[in-house]
């Protein structure tokens, strides 16, 4: 074969190869494209409204930097033990030049980045604390069930040290922006996770203990909040709407949800006694309703006309949202805790919906 020919036959074979190379960098650089839009949005940790996330932030970006670092590293270590070599060594030499591997690879290398990251690291954490403050600040109590938050506003206006008259909702917290707010959190049932990406730093909801985390909120918005522990089918559907509102209507927010104004709304209208009736029968024995019933066992429903959404997020709280959950949670929302209501007729629970969704303050 003339060298010419040769010449030929390999540019025939790198052609198609180059045109691969370029389309697999093409999809790197897509996919690195899709990646970038994740950093903005209402669950982001690289958008942070608050102190604590900033830090958050802030070590994630050194980490990344001392992991690329680390990477390249490595790489360069890696194509220079492919490097063709004639030395030969004795054992001994061989054993020096493991040895040092060991030591500085295996030992100095971790010890300095595990120091490097715990100085940023410990800092952060430290913010996060709730340690004492001359103004101490509001205590909201967030507490994980299968698959739901419960949220308690312990020292709220109107309520007493003991607990009593405390506004209880659901799936739907709001908190004061401008000023840190603690947050006492625990688990039902099982471990679950409380996350306020945009927030801060996430927590463990345990059984039987009591965790503590203070955030603060910037700007007054909406977060997006989620379980952050795997616990159970619906996990991922759990989610928490988060809202940061100025002071004072933090404060009407809260006023306007104390027991007489809720049960007030729930038992005027007299339009509902059906449905207050049907109620008593099939739902008062999990939920409450202020003035009405006192279940624990789902979510509080004294204010549900006014949540965002229902099924902790899985669907948007609107004309008739009720009543379509009544009818099809177990296929909005699989295996949730609540009982399908066959038994009810179509016109029960449209009724029930009806109902429920006028209860707002
Ligand atoms: C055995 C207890 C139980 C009974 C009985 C029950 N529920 Fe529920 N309900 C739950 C639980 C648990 C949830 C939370 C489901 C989830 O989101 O995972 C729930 C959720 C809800 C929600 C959504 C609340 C929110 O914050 O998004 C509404 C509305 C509701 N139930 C209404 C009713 C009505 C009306 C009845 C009677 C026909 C009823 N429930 C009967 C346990 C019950
Ligand atoms: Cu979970």
């Amino acid at each position: 074969m003339s060298e010419r020919n040769c010449a030929r036959c390999i540019l025939a074979i790198q052609r198609p190869s180059r045109r691969w190379v370029n389309r697999v960098l093409f999809a790197i650089w897509l996919a690195m494209l899709v990646t970038l839009a994740g950093c903005a949005g209402d669950k982001s940790i690289l958008d942070p409204a608050g102190q604590a996330a900033r830090d958050v932030r802030f070590i994630w970006w050194v980490m990344l930097g001392f992991g690329t670092v680390v990477l390249i590293g490595v790489t360069a270590c890696w194509l220079y033990a492919f490097k063709p070599r004639d030395v030969v060594r004795t054992p001994a030499q061989e054993r020096r030049i493991a040895r040092r591997w060991i030591v500085g690879g295996g030992i100095i290398l971790p010890v300095a980045s595990i120091t490097a990251l715990l100085a940023f690291g410990v800092p952060a954490g430290q913010r996060m604390l709730p340690l004492p403050i001359s103004d101490p600040p509001d205590v909201i109590e967030v507490i994980g069930h299968q698959w739901w938050f419960e949220v308690r506003y312990l020292q709220a206006q109107g309520s007493d040290q003991e607990g009593n008259n405390v506004v209880v909702t659901a799936n739907h917290l709001v908190m004061p922006v401008g000023e840190p707010v603690d947050f006492h959190v625990s688990g039902a049932d099982v471990i679950h996770g409380f996350w306020i990406p945009r927030l801060g730093g996430k927590i463990d909801m345990i059984p039987g203990r009591v965790n503590k985390i203070r955030l603060e909120a910037d700007i007054p918005a909406v977060f997006g909040a989620q379980c952050a522990e795997l616990c159970g089918v619906g996990h991922a559907n759990m989610h928490l709407y988060v809202e940061a509102m100025p002071r004072e209507e933090f404060d009407t927010w809260l006023a306007s949800r104390q027991d007489e104004q809720l049960s007030e709304a729930a038992t005027a209208d007299t339009a509902h006694d059906d449905a207050r009736e049907a109620f008593l029968n099939h739902c008062a024995s999990c939920h409450r309703v202020a003035g009405v019933s006192s279940g624990t066992i789902g979510p509080d429903l004294s204010d549900i006309g006014s949540r965002a959404t229902l099924g902790a997020g899985v669907i948007a709280m609107e004309e008739g949202a009720v009543s379509r959950w009544l009818k099809h949670h177990q296929s909005l929302k699989p295996g949730n805790k609540m009982p399908a209501h066959d038994d009810l007729e179509m016109d029960t629970l449209d009724a029930l919906g009806a109902w429920l969704e006028t209860l707002t303050p």
